[in-house]
């Protein structure tokens, strides 16, 4: 049987690629059943294992306050939030096993240090108005990236994404009513979340990737539909939304040369490019940390991992009643 994954050196590839290439056109979802360039299926991976480590360790730097939230209600709020990004995961490394990979298999190129996440993790949450801060940054900016994959080509992606996003919206919309009370708060609530604004915003903007110019998987993902607007596009949809509203809210952004040009769109100063290289080369203030976070609880969890292998060997010998 011919394997679903083609490569240039099969008899029928153009043939079928031609046949792929009308159905992404045609708006149709790529099933996992379905014939693929292996081309496709390692771009999956690649995107969709970077983004459920992404999940997975953005658990982190707001597990960090769970303990330290300043009412009952902000705790739920965000034990539940921190809760959705371990399902996020989940969904995240489901999608991937459909392309043939399995979940050991990414666990260990995270651990290992070899896996890339985002890079916005790799920075700390130094108060509590880093927790608004990101569910309004990081969650809006996160939207904004996957609501344009929701519309991606492969379908597991696609559908998560849309589950996703309907609660990151609610993410979202905790930080920002969050940020907005402590932005009319005291006047060390507002040096707090300005505090917080300044740290954040620039991370925010590079997590949305280098510019089109400088993104080599680009040109490939848009040919398949696999992102359905350039990280350029996403970014300024991100700026357009929130930048308008955090100025409205009182707060300021750091970059002298952000303005609204007539076309209405807003135009940011430039971006530190070497910053971001380095975070994600595993420079970063907090790369060590959250590796060795993940280390940690992957260790620790060994012996649930053991108990379900001897559970399922144990099931396998006891005959089934029928
Ligand atoms: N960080 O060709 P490009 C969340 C890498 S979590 C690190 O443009 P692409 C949340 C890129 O991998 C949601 N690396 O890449 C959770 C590539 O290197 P490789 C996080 C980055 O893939 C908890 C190279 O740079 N969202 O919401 O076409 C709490 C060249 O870039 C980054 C996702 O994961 C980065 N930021 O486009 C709160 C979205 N950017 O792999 C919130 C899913 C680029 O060739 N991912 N690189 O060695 C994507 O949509 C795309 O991968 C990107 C980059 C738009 C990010």
């Amino acid at each position: 049987m011919p394997s679903k994954f083609g490569t240039p050196t099969d008899p029928d590839y153009l043939e079928r690629l031609a046949e792929f290439e009308a159905r992404v056109t045609r708006g149709e979802k790529i099933e996992p059943g379905d014939w693929m360039p292996e081309e496709y299926r390692r771009q999956l991976v690649r995107m969709i294992s970077q983004h459920a480590h992404s999940e997975v360790v953005g658990m982190l730097p707001e597990g960090a306050w769970i303990g330290r939230a300043p009412s009952l209600k902000r705790k739920m709020i965000l034990i539940a939030k921190v809760q959705d990004e371990a399902g996020h995961g989940q969904y995240l490394y489901h999608a991937a096993e459909t392309l043939g990979v399995s979940r050991e298999e990414m666990l260990q190129a995270l651990l290992s240090g070899k896996a890339k996440y985002s890079s916005i993790f790799n920075y700390p949450t130094l108060t509590w108005a880093d927790i608004g801060t990101i569910g309004w940054l990081v969650d809006g900016a996160a939207i904004k990236n996957q609501t344009m994959l929701a519309g991606c080509s492969y379908g597991p992606y696609s559908r998560a994404m849309v589950r996703i996003c309907a609660e990151e919206t609610f993410h979202h919309k905790q930080g920002k009513e969050m940020v907005m009370l402590y932005a009319k708060g005291s006047a060390l609530q507002r040096q707090m979340a300005q505090d917080a604004i300044n740290r954040w915003w620039w991370p925010a903007l590079m997590m949305l990737g280098p510019h089109d110019s400088d993104s080599p998987n680009s040109g490939m993902l848009t040919k398949w539909g696999v992102k359905t607007k350039s990280n350029d596009t996403v970014r300024q949809e991100f700026i357009n939304e929130h930048a308008p509203e955090i100025l409205a809210s009182g707060l300021t952004l750091p970059d002298p040369d952000l303005h609204q040009d007539a076309d209405g769109n807003w135009r940011h100063g430039p971006i530190n490019w070497d910053e971001f290289r380095a975070v994600v080369k595993g420079n970063g203030p907090m790369n060590k940390e959250r590796l060795e976070a993940r280390q940690k609880a992957y260790a620790e969890g060994a012996w649930v991992r053991e108990a379900l292998e001897a559970y399922a060997a144990r099931k396998k010998q006891i005959p089934v009643a029928v």
